[in-house]
């Protein structure tokens, strides 16, 4: 007998038309002949998928190169597809799903031909875990066959789990001609169902990533009572051994990756990882809320990372225990066949490719690196790695922190009055953009609230009303903070440390978690009281950390505004009590 996996694999391929249909087992030994295919066979226009690297620097370390046009997510060509567009908002571009599935069909068929589809059947989250979702994916390249061994559970665990059932998510991948004319990347919550051409970089391509665990996976979180949210999972230890676990929702290259594995900067402080993008958090039976990581991987920007800012991070990418780790548009030392990325040393090696394969000139001043150059490690690999990783429940949350990356008007720390308040200073999240998305201008003020604007697969007002709700199930709620560690001053420059310094401001945070110190009053929230602060053995004098937390009437009129103009475009989906939250805020800041 066909099971429902299997027919839907054979119209995938009758679509496509592939050489080949492989079904991916997801072993160690499977990864090694697929790089062999990638560094082989299969080309992005003349350049091999895989190139392996130095394997005594960098044990088990390939690098890929990316089609120049291919380097970031692409929201302009990103849609969700349900029948009635109120549903998606003005957060998501939508198309009619008939019309969407009529051109996807039109530009798939036929699209592997010479290729070989792989199928992946993967779950996000442990398999064993009641929150877990089985998956497939199908793609034509091995890049993206080899990254989803690395950020997934892939394999027989999964094909148990999907068995004869139905209601599996699917995922159809394929690069097509790389045009980006006819690049869309398709969500279809109604159907489970992502249909991505055209790309094969990261978010776009990694289907079990954004477009289902958070785009997808946040729909069926408003039918089923939890949420999909962009947010790093992280246990703090004190000095006592108690540990206390937290997430933190931070715009695309705002600092997750750093903050899951920071180095302490403070004596007897242990930073635990659980994850570094997403989390899946359910209503526990006692009332509290559960985090889950969906991924078993990281997929982070290279740009930045070093001995001196993420030293676990670093030990993750040479670490052995998993294979393989992946680098994707780092520039490439020729002398040493190395990865290399501005960050990563203070003097760029003699010989470089840059990342787009020609030889590196330094006199012209260009990165050598893309900006959004990403690694791909398992978390397996991570020295930090939490004990709870693999616990089918998740972990407990005592904090929830919003941050975004504002160069002014935000202070570094500040904790919600309530849950309602915290939910307010989420939806009001305003971040500086990067180059994590391509299209936008890096730097510019968007609105980003709970770092989800790109990946909330449902109109954004609906579902901050459903974070609401989720607040009245919880008998004993996270405490909500926002946290910014990007303000600057006169010259330009950050303030504030950052990196294994923000263990100060989590120590603040658990410590009011676990009601050891308390606040002070202000219109925008509650602030520290400066000598609950632990600056012991920071170089900046107390006038300028003191600046961290100014609040500026002016800059905040313009700031009103902006949320004001961004509420208003939810109509009747914006949820009253963010209008009441919102006056609130007006009017303590004296202004209408
Ligand atoms: P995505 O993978 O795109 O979701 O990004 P992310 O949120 O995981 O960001 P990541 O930790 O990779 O950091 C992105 C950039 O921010 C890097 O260039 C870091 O060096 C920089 N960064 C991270 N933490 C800090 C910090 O505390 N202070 C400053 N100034 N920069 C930081
Ligand atoms: C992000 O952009 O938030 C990422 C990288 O984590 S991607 O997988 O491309 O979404
Ligand atoms: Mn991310």
């Amino acid at each position: 007998m066909t099971t429902p996996l299997e027919k839907w694999v054979d119209e995938q391929a009758r679509l496509a038309k592939p050489d080949k249909v492989y079904w991916c087992d997801g072993s160690e030994e499977e990864a090694r002949r697929l790089l062999e295919v990638g560094m082989k066979e299969e080309k992005i226009g003349s350049t091999p998928v895989f190139q392996e690297l130095n394997q005594e620097s960098w044990p088990n370390a390939y690098f890929h190169r990316s089609h120049p046009t291919d380097v970031a997510r692409t929201e302009h060509l990103t849609f969700v597809c349900l029948a009635n567009k109120e549903l998606v908002g003005p957060n998501n571009n939508w198309m009619d799903p008939v019309e969407a599935k009529q051109m996807l069909a039109k530009l798939s068929d036929g699209c592997m031909r010479g290729r070989t589809m792989y199928v992946m059947p993967y779950t996000m989250g442990h398999p064993k875990s009641p929150y877990a979702k089985a998956c497939v994916q199908v793609t034509d390249i091995s890049y993206v066959a080899v990254n989803m061994r690395i950020m997934t559970r892939m394999g027989k665990d999964a094909l148990e789990r999907i068995g004869t059932r139905e209601d599996f998510v699917r995922g159809f991948h394929s690069i097509g001609d790389l045009d980006p004319n006819k690049r869309f990347i398709m969500h279809f919550p109604d159907d489970n169902m992502v249909w991505s051409i055209g790309s094969g970089y990261g978010g776009n391509a990694l289907l079990g990533k954004k477009c289902f665990s958070l785009r997808i996976a946040s729909w069926l979180g408003y039918r089923e009572s939890w949420l999909a949210e962009h947010m790093v999972i992280l246990g703090i230890e004190d000095p006592q051994g108690k540990v206390t676990y937290i997430t933190a929702a931070l715009p695309s290259a705002c600092g997750k990756t750093n903050l899951a594995m920071l180095q302490s900067a403070l004596p007897g402080y242990k930073i635990w990882t659980l994850g570094d993008d997403i989390a899946w958090l359910n209503i526990g039976k006692d009332g509290r809320l559960y985090a889950i990581n969906p991924e078993t991987g990281l997929f982070g920007v290279a740009p930045g990372t070093s001995m001196k800012t993420n030293p676990n991070m670093l030990l993750t990418l040479k670490g052995k225990k998993f294979f393989p780790t992946l680098f994707t548009n780092t520039a490439v030392d020729t002398d040493k066949n190395e990865p290399w990325w501005e960050g990563l040393s203070d003097t760029p090696p003699e010989h470089m490719l840059d990342w787009q394969g020609n030889v590196w000139d330094r006199s012209k001043g260009a990165k050598a690196a893309h900006a959004n150059s990403r690694f791909t490690a398992s978390i397996y690999n991570s020295p930090t790695l939490s004990k709870e990783i693999d616990n089918p429940q998740g972990v407990p949350i005592s904090a929830i922190i919003f941050g975004g990356r504002r160069t002014q008007l935000i202070p570094l720390v500040m904790e919600a009055f309530n849950w309602r308040h915290g939910v307010f200073l989420g939806t009001r999240m305003g971040s500086e953009t990067t180059a994590a998305a391509s299209g936008q201008n890096v730097g510019a003020l968007r609105r980003d609230p709970m770092a989800m604007l790109p990946f909330c697969g449902y109109n954004m007002g609906d579902y901050f009303g459903h974070w609401l709700d989720i607040g009245k199930k919880l008998t004993n709620p996270p405490k909500i903070y926002s946290v910014n560690w990007f303000r600057v001053d006169e010259n330009g420059k950050f303030i504030w440390p950052g990196f294994g310094d923000n263990i100060r401001v989590l120590k603040w945070i658990i410590d009011r978690a676990n009601n050891k110190v308390g606040v002070q009053k202000t219109p925008l929230g509650f602030l520290p009281q400066m000598k609950d602060l632990d600056f012991s053995g920071l170089n900046i004098p107390e006038e300028k950390l003191g600046r961290l937390f100014d609040i500026n009437l002016s800059d905040w009129e313009s700031e009103l505004k902006d949320i004001e103009k961004f509420f208003e475009q939810f109509g009747a989906h914006m949820p009253a009590e963010m209008w009441e939250e919102y006056h609130a805020l007006a009017g303590h800041l004296g202004k209408k």
